[in-house]
């Protein structure tokens, strides 16, 4: 994927309307039809992914969370005192405060995020609850070349990627990213990153496909954003949710697959499907710790210190630049 960042904006401004036509056209004349997975975010994509993370069988939120927890101290020693907190993508700024709790005198905390309204609520959150700690937020897109403006310290940056993330880029994308996050935060900085670990394909499978049918609602909202926002017509009824483990990959694939053979307009072109094609719309790769650390290694980070829970489902991971 480029870009697993969050993309909030409802409705969607002209210009990233324009990007989403591109794209789905793109995508599904493709012989192999595929979708981007960063517009599963809309205001109800970004709904639906919160209520995943509560969800029985998605153990990554709760797993990561138990880690920075029960690590704190840990983490904290690591770091040291003074850190200035950036967070790539921060989410409703929960594991910001989580984080920014347990250092020990965090100096400053930088959100960095695209849309400027979810900017503003992560900071009120964070001000409010860690009160004392600077929040200093940016507007910026980090799926692209970013700088950090020069009101943030620049002494002891400590970049936070958490919510593996990095798992839905492709393997090469992420070597990309963890390089601009290692250009934008600058020499002598670390990174506080989150990946999920392999692990079996019926666990793997669940946390993808809930038995509530919430994982299938956000995968299935794709069509419904399509319908809304381009003036499509999918029948989405007549697709469903499937999440399949690769093995080779080592990463759990998403797809809408289609349950007849049917026609969609989309933007003044007929897509038509066959019974059983399906639509590829995001890869959530899972990572044994010696490629993470290679991938690391590849971007210029050296591993200094790993976290994980004790059914090593996921982990947390200290880079040094
Ligand atoms: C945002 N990202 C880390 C999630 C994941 O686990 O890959 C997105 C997701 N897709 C389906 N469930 C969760």
């Amino acid at each position: 994927m480029s870009g697993a960042r969050l993309e909030r904006a409802s409705p969607a401004p002209a210009g990233q309307r324009a990007a989403l036509r591109a794209d789905a056209l793109a995508g599904l004349t493709a012989p192999r039809k595929t979708l981007p997975c960063k517009w599963l975010y809309d205001t109800e994509g970004a709904r639906l992914f919160e209520a995943i993370t509560r969800q029985p069988e998605y153990y990554p939120t709760r797993t990561e969370v138990g880690i920075l927890r029960e690590q704190a101290p840990a983490i904290a020693a690591a770091v040291g005192p003074g850190a200035t907190a950036v967070e790539f993508g921060p989410g409703d700024g929960g594991k910001a405060v989580l984080l920014l709790s347990r250092l020990q005198a965090p100096a400053a905390y930088v959100p960095v995020e695209i849309a400027p309204e979810w900017l503003d609520a992560v900071a009120s959150r964070v001000s409010e609850e860690v009160p004392g700690v600077p929040v200093l937020p940016v507007v910026a897109d980090f799926a692209r070349a970013f700088g950090l403006p020069s009101g943030v310290p620049r002494e002891r940056r400590l970049g936070f990627f958490p919510g593996s993330t990095i798992g839905n880029f492709e393997p090469t994308e992420a070597a990309d990213l963890l390089r601009r996050f290692r250009a934008a935060l600058g020499p002598g900085a670390r990174l506080l990153l989150g990946a999920d670990l392999v692990k079996g394909r019926a666990m793997l499978e669940a946390a993808y496909d809930d038995a509530a049918g919430v994982t299938a609602a956000f995968n299935l909202n794709l069509l419904h954003r399509l319908n809304r926002e381009l003036e499509a017509d999918f029948d989405v009824p007549a697709f469903r949710h499937r999440a399949v483990w690769n093995a080779e990959e080592e990463r759990v694939e998403m797809y809408l697959e289609s349950l007849r053979a049917q026609r969609a307009r989309l933007a003044g072109r007929e897509i038509r499907f066959a019974a059983g094609e399906t639509i590829h719309t995001e890869n959530s790769h899972k990572y044994r710790p010696e490629r993470l650390e290679a991938l690391a290694d590849a971007a210029g980070w050296r591993a200094r210190a790993m976290w994980t829970d004790q059914g090593r489902l996921f982990s947390v991971w200290l880079l040094d630049a």
